[in-house]
């Protein structure tokens, strides 16, 4: 048997904010990210507090999924995709987070998005929080760094499971909240996107903001679980990782127990998920830095009520952990260095296929729950010639994944259930804010000039993924 098993789900993974546009229709709210500037490569995405009539917000215009979910999905059924996975803005179905009611017309909206995936029978994958957020719960209350939050975004959640209910199964609760720790030195980009606040503007302690965003997210999710499945006993609730393995520098033993303290840090959230209680190495760790975070009973309990049923896994990259005694590293997305023995996409994100396998055994071997691979893919530059695009680059990066992954499921026996490529429609880059960095197998015409007529194109890779999926991965 060299294939994938039968029912492996086979598909793709978008977020609103990259791809729906229509930022003010229907009574959508404005979210963190509708302030959030176009950059490229080397120049940095801004966050502005007004919106500046200069410079272009990518998100309001997105690729205008919002009117054209019915073309890409079917478009995506065409592929044979066995799953979607989407998000849901927050801001459509509570503008402004804390009111009452909700808007009928967001609730509206997802229901017919979900109707459309089931009448193709692709299983939706909802993700409740994938960096969209009403922009007022950070500037009345202060964004996660305030419990509030967690009561807002619980009554969101109960207000779209309940709306969804029957028609989704699989839910996650939150996209990538591991990059937010006190341990490092944040970038701008990633307190934004995750909480609407830039980490050089965060007055006073910064180390324990940090520290209170990580545990009220991650109480906010163990909660969010147990309701969900309060909801309906069938639904399967799991959280998404964004995990970038870290390779030890060199054999020093210096090195390699850095390199291990550098991927941990991204652990303890699903440390806190999975083994029923926020880890007391973590605490300890906060006490170092004379920050204290309430933990009652309620919480407790809501740690062994709300584990997770999967993990999701985001992955793209690996890095080689900074040397503990030489300086001469290139520094890299997370922090790290670039590894020398692996090519690197043309936004310095380095291709290493068997990382993926690493990460499935590291993760599984740990946890023992299923994972699906919730996000891969490689950003790069596409040309248009003739209404053709021919991207043999992107079908030797999945190509060389997917025959890990395939190993790591085979050989190793990492119960791993799906595989969800992302961005398989090109959409608006988070880090960057750019439509050059395109992701999918099928391209749109759409240009970080504002050119373009949004049609949309089937690329090479589209026919090369429409078979992996037919012959589930046999060939690879
Ligand atoms: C992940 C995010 C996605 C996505 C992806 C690729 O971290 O969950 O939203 O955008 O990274 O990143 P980028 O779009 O910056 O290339």
């Amino acid at each position: 048997m060299n294939k994938f098993p039968n029912d492996f789900l086979w598909g793709g993974s978008i977020a609103a904010h990259q791809c729906e546009g229509a930022w003010q229709e229907d009574g959508k709210g404005p979210g963190i990210m509708d302030y959030a500037t176009s950059g490229s490569y080397k120049v940095p995405r801004q966050f502005t507090q007004e919106l500046e009539k200069d410079k272009k917000y990518p998100s309001h215009d997105g690729i205008d999924f919002y009117h054209r979910y019915k073309e890409d999905i079917t478009l995506f059924a065409q592929m044979g995709f066995k799953a979607l996975r989407i998000s849901i803005d927050w801001s459509r179905i509570y503008p402004y987070g804390d009111e009452d009611m909700p808007n009928q017309k967001g609730i509206e909206y997802y229901q017919d998005v979900i109707q459309t995936l089931l009448d193709y029978q692709i299983e939706p994958i909802v993700t409740l929080y994938h960096f969209e957020m009403p922009i007022h719960l950070v500037r009345e209350y202060g964004s996660w760094t305030n419990r509030k939050l967690i009561d807002f975004y619980l009554k969101y959640v109960e207000t779209v499971v309940t709306a969804l209910k029957g028609k989704v199964k699989y839910w996650v609760t939150f996209n990538e909240m591991n990059h937010i720790d006190p341990q490092t030195e944040a970038s701008d980009i990633f307190t934004y996107i995750i909480a609407g606040l830039k980490y050089s503007e965060i007055n006073g302690n910064k180390k324990e903001v940090l520290a209170k965003i990580g545990y009220n997210m991650t109480l906010a999710s163990v909660k969010a679980v147990k309701l969900i499945r309060d909801i309906d006993s069938n639904n399967q609730v799991g959280c998404v990782f964004g995990i970038t393995p870290m390779y030890p520098r060199d054999c020093h033993p210096m090195n390699v127990m850095k390199a291990f303290k550098d991927m941990d840090r991204d652990f303890y959230q699903i440390d806190a998920m999975c083994n029923g209680k926020f880890p007391k190495y973590k605490v300890k760790e906060y006490e170092e830095y004379n920050i204290h975070i309430d933990i009652n009973e309620e919480d407790e309990q809501a740690f062994q009520n709300g584990t997770l049923d999967f993990i999701g896994m985001n992955y793209y990259s690996t890095e080689v952990s900074k040397s503990e005694y030489s300086s001469d590293e290139n520094e890299s997305l997370w922090g790290g260095a670039q590894n020398p023995y692996l090519k690197q996409s043309k936004w310095g994100w380095a291709i290493d296929p068997i990382g993926l396998r690493y990460l499935l055994n590291y993760t599984y071997r740990k946890y023992g729950l299923p994972i699906i691979v919730t996000e891969n893919g490689i950003g790069a530059v596409d040309e248009m010639v003739d209404g053709k695009i021919h991207d043999d680059y992107r079908i030797e990066y999945l190509s060389a994944h997917f025959s890990e992954m395939k190993k790591a499921i085979l050989e190793d026996h990492v119960e791993c259930f799906g595989y969800l490529m992302w961005g398989p429609i090109d959409l608006v880059s988070a880090t960057t804010g750019e439509m050059k960095k395109r992701y999918g197998f099928i391209y749109v015409d759409k240009h970080d000039d504002g050119s373009g007529d949004l049609s949309r194109y089937k690329k090479d890779s589209f026919y090369w993924y429409q078979d992996v999926i037919k012959n589930q991965g046999k060939d690879l």
